[in-house]
This record gives structure tokens, C-alpha cells and sequence, in this order.
């Protein structure tokens, strides 16, 4: 195996900052906050949506078909990103109201924008929309008869708008005459499965701890080390309270980092506490299968191999027992540094992450037990793409940090399919070990915005933190940050730095 070094490494990556992404962001403070309510509104507007419509919960409808009615909604910041504030009558206060009207009712839908973002209001299925309004005190108006019976969305269809919240429910109470303006249901994809319920957990959490990084190593001499890593089959939650059967080493995803020296013996059991044959297959190894080959471990069996560490950098390691693909794809992955003789320089914190997806049977949003998908995987459309085993992993616990620290951050992408696009919002890489590769000839790419990470690589990123304020790292192909999970959060305390980045000019 040659040393790992690929040309600059670098991605200049064109894409356009979404006016959504930056408000999400900004509003919500982090972005996890915002995928996770995302999630979970949505899962309760699906809810809501099961439910049998009950005629003027909320706006009420006239007592008279053919009545004019009015309702008022003003825009405003919260929940999610934006929402649709009710004003006026039942309405009034209340976020996304849910409209009532009777067929044949001339309804006219007053917006009022009260956050000085430009949004279009429009039901969905209905062909009725306003015109933008555009500045902070414009209102618009649109009036249109109730003529179809049925239930439909509102929305605001700017886009991403509706994703950050600004949804709600319109019901047109009368005998319908078709099924043709059924509402879409407001998840991100449809549920095509029925789900058993969440299963009870047998881990507490899957995911590993950014922080739970080994110790940097002092030795000046090769050494032989022993690892084990017990392979284990658990439930956890992937999202929410959603549950997912991972297959993992140690009981967690990603499985421990392992570090080593170059020039360490490293002899290595696999110990399978599961129900399939697992194994492991380690990109630091010079050897048929990383190891894999003399690996394949059946349940309730051990095994053991040994390998030199010859090349530093920092790799993937992964479960490689047939159905390989699935193996990955349900957890089984980690890091392995091989640090190279000299050591590494020195930095206050080392964080360690792996990207991977997860192809799960439902729909993001739908809760249940999620099977693992097939048909998903092949066609390399995961629900979820996350950070150290499920979504919210390093946003309920967030790195931490302080101004003026320099830190190291090991990267990893399991795939199984996906390409990562390393970013982290807020912060540059002042060097990038494009494909993980460490030694004396290694030569970082440097002042580098976002890493392309292929699958079955890591990479290696160091930074120092110049003012406080939380850090977003994620997978730029944006859609799987905001929407699939891939979020984690630097949480940076100390002093502000205001001849680098404050407010005004
Ligand atoms: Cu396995």
C-alpha cells in the first residue's frame, strides 16, 4: 500500500447559500435544533394530518355555506425557522392554524409580514396564491371560492420555507366530489412501509462521544498492542424515538478509535457477541482483506491476527463478512491512527467523527422500528446521514471548546455509499490531511473550506478557534445536514474577538 496523499485534496465547491440554510441557522441558533423539530413537527403534522377533521377546531367555519370569511396570518421567526402566526378571531396566537371553511364560502387569506422575509402564501392542490410580500408591514391579500371539498396544505412556497415550518391545514367542509385534491402528507418522504412500534433499546445511546479520543502516544519505540473489539448486534434510537437494529463493534457507532504507532505490532481479536459472522477489514493493513480474511469470526467465536503498522494516517476500518455492504451500512465502522514516529504536534483537542448512512425502511419522520431497506441502499437513497451512529449524536452532546485552542479533528466516512463534503460553518482548515495520510512526506493541503471524503476514507483536519460561538460541522451536500442529520456542533466559550467578527461596521 502506498501512502495515501491525493493531489491537493481540496473541493471548490460551487453551491448557493439558500437563503433557507442561513436562516435556519442563524434563527435556530444551530442546525440540529432545527432538523431534529423539523423531524419532529413533521412527525406531528402527519399525525395530525391521520386525523379525521373536526369542523371548526380551530378557524371556525361559517354556520351558512356561501358566506365570505377572512382569516389573517402574519409571518414570523420561531419553531423551526418561520412559522404562520394566526391573528384575529379562533385563530388568533395560535401557530399554523388549522382553517376551516364550507364549500362554496368566498374565503379571502390576509398576510401580514411581521419578520421582514419575503414569503408567498399558497395552498397546495387548491391553485390559490398571493402575491409575495416582500418587506416587514406588507400585507397581501388573495380571495377564491371554497369550491372543492377535501383537505389541503398551506404553505409558503418560497423555497424551503415549508420544510422550516410555515405549513398548515385548510379543510373545505362539504361532500367531495373526487379523490383528486387529496393533500400530500407533509413528510419529507411518503411512508411506503407500515412500521412496527420502537423497540425497546438494549444500548442507551449508539452513539460514540466525539470526545472519546485515546490519549496521544509518548512512545519512542514500536511496541505490541493488543486490541479487542467485541462485535454486537443492539437497538437503539436512530431519530427520535425511532429504533434501529445496528450491528456495531463495542456496542457503539462508529466502534472505538483505535491508535498505534508506526512500526507497532498490532494483534487484534474479534470477539463476535452477535448472531451473524462478523470480521473486520482495516485500511492501515498491508494484507489480503485489511485482515478480513483471517477474521471471519462465527457467533459466539473468536479470532485473531496480527499486522505491522507500516504507513501513518489515519484509516477506516470496517466489518467485511458477506453481505459486506450490509455490514457497513448497519454500523460497523471506526477509525484506526497510525500515528506516524514522530508523533503528531500537539493541539488542545482532538474530536473524533464518522459519517454514515443509514437506509432505514420507513420514512424520515415516521416513527417506529426501522428495518434496514435494501432497495434504498441500492439505490443509494438513505433516510438518514449522520455523525457517530443517529441523528442529534454531536448535537445533543456537543464538542466543546475555548477561544485560542487549536484542534484536531479525526474524520471518517463509512459510506456505504455516499461521498462526504467536510465543512464546518464558521471555521477554516488552516491544514487538511486530504486522505488521512501522516509521515515526513505528507504535505497538508492548507486554508481549505470543505474536504471531499470519500467513502471508505478519513481524513484529518486542524484548526484554531479564534472566537466564540458554536462550530457546525456537516456533509455540505446541504440537504443531508438540515434534512438527513449530518450536523455536529463545537460548542466554543471565552472571550469575543471583535477585531475578527463582531455586529455593525
Ligand atoms: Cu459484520
Amino acid at each position: 500500500m502506498s501512502n495515501q496523499e491525493v493531489g491537493s485534496g481540496r473541493t471548490n465547491t460551487v453551491f448557493i447559500v439558500g437563503f433557507v440554510i442561513v436562516g435556519l441557522i442563524v434563527v435556530g441558533g444551530f442546525s440540529y435544533v432545527v432538523t431534529q423539530n423539523q423531524i419532529m413537527s413533521m412527525q406531528q403534522s402527519i399525525e395530525q394530518m391521520k386525523k379525521e377533521v373536526v369542523p371548526g377546531q380551530q378557524g371556525a367555519a361559517p354556520k351558512t355555506q356561501g358566506s365570505e370569511v377572512k382569516f389573517v396570518l402574519a409571518t414570523a421567526i420561531g419553531g423551526n425557522g418561520f412559522k404562520w402566526v394566526g391573528k384575529e378571531g379562533a385563530i388568533a396566537g395560535k401557530d399554523n392554524p388549522d382553517l376551516t371553511v364550507n364549500k362554496g364560502d368566498k374565503a379571502t387569506i390576509q398576510i401580514a409580514n411581521e419578520d421582514g422575509v419575503e414569503h408567498q402564501f399558497e395552498i397546495v392542490g387548491l391553485g390559490v396564491k398571493s402575491e409575495s410580500v416582500i418587506q416587514k408591514g406588507n400585507t397581501k391579500s388573495v380571495t377564491f371560492t371554497a369550491d372543492k371539498a377535501g383537505t389541503y396544505q398551506y404553505i409558503c412556497n418560497i423555497p424551503g420555507h415549508k420544510e422550516a415550518g410555515m405549513l398548515g391545514k385548510l379543510t373545505v367542509q362539504g361532500e367531495e366530489e373526487d379523490m383528486g385534491h387529496q393533500v400530500a402528507l407533509p413528510q419529507v418522504t411518503k411512508p411506503t412501509v407500515t412500521l412496527d412500534a420502537p423497540k425497546v433499546v438494549t444500548v442507551p445511546d449508539i452513539a460514540r462521544l466525539a470526545s472519546n479520543v485515546p490519549a496521544p502516544i509518548t512512545r519512542k519505540a514500536p511496541a505490541t498492542v493488543n486490541i479487542l473489539l467485541e462485535t454486537r448486534e443492539v437497538i437503539a434510537k436512530i431519530a427520535g424515538e425511532s429504533t434501529y437494529t445496528y450491528w456495531t463493534y463495542n456496542g457503539t457507532v462508529p466502534g472505538p478509535m483505535i491508535r498505534v504507532r508506526e512500526g507497532d505490532t498490532v494483534v487484534l481479536t474479534v470477539k463476535n457477541l452477535g448472531s451473524q459472522p462478523h470480521s473486520i477489514d482495516l485500511h492501515a493493513v498491508n494484507g489480503p482483506g485489511g485482515g478480513a480474511v483471517l477474521t471471519q469470526t462465527q457467533p459466539g467465536s473468536s479470532t485473531t491476527f496480527r499486522f505491522k503498522a507500516l504507513n501513518p494516517g489515519v484509516y477506516l476500518y470496517h466489518c467485511a463478512s458477506p453481505h459486506i455492504p450490509s455490514h457497513i451500512a448497519n454500523g460497523m465502522y471506526g477509525l484506526i491512527l497510525v500515528e506516524p514516529e514522530e508523533g503528531l504536534p500537539k493541539v488542545d483537542r482532538e474530536f473524533y467523527v464518522v459519517q454514515g448512512e443509514f437506509y432505514a425502511a420507513g420514512a424520515r419522520g415516521q416513527l417506529g422500528h426501522h428495518p434496514f431497506a435494501m432497495e434504498k441502499a441500492w439505490d443509494e437513497r438513505p433516510e438518514f446521514v449522520v455523525f457517530n451512529g443517529r441523528v442529534g449524536a454531536l448535537t445533543d452532546n456537543t464538542m466543546k471548546a475555548r477561544v485560542g485552542e487549536t484542534v484536531r479533528v479525526y474524520f471518517g466516512n463509512a459510506g456505504p455509499n455516499l461521498i462526504s463534503s467536510f465543512h464546518i460553518i464558521g471555521e477554516i482548515f488552516d491544514r487538511v490531511y486530504p486522505e488521512g495520510g501522516l509521515g515526513k512526506s505528507a504535505a497538508p493541503d492548507v486554508n481549505a473550506e470543505t474536504i471531499a471524503v470519500p467513502a471508505g476514507s478519513g481524513t484529518i483536519v486542524e484548526f484554531k478557534i479564534e472566537v466564540p460561538g458554536n462550530l457546525i460541522l456537516v456533509d455540505h451536500s446541504i440537504f443531508r445536514a438540515i434534512d438527513k442529520g449530518a450536523v455536529g456542533i463545537i460548542a466554543v466559550e471565552g472571550a469575543e474577538a471583535p477585531d475578527i467578527f463582531q455586529k455593525g461596521g
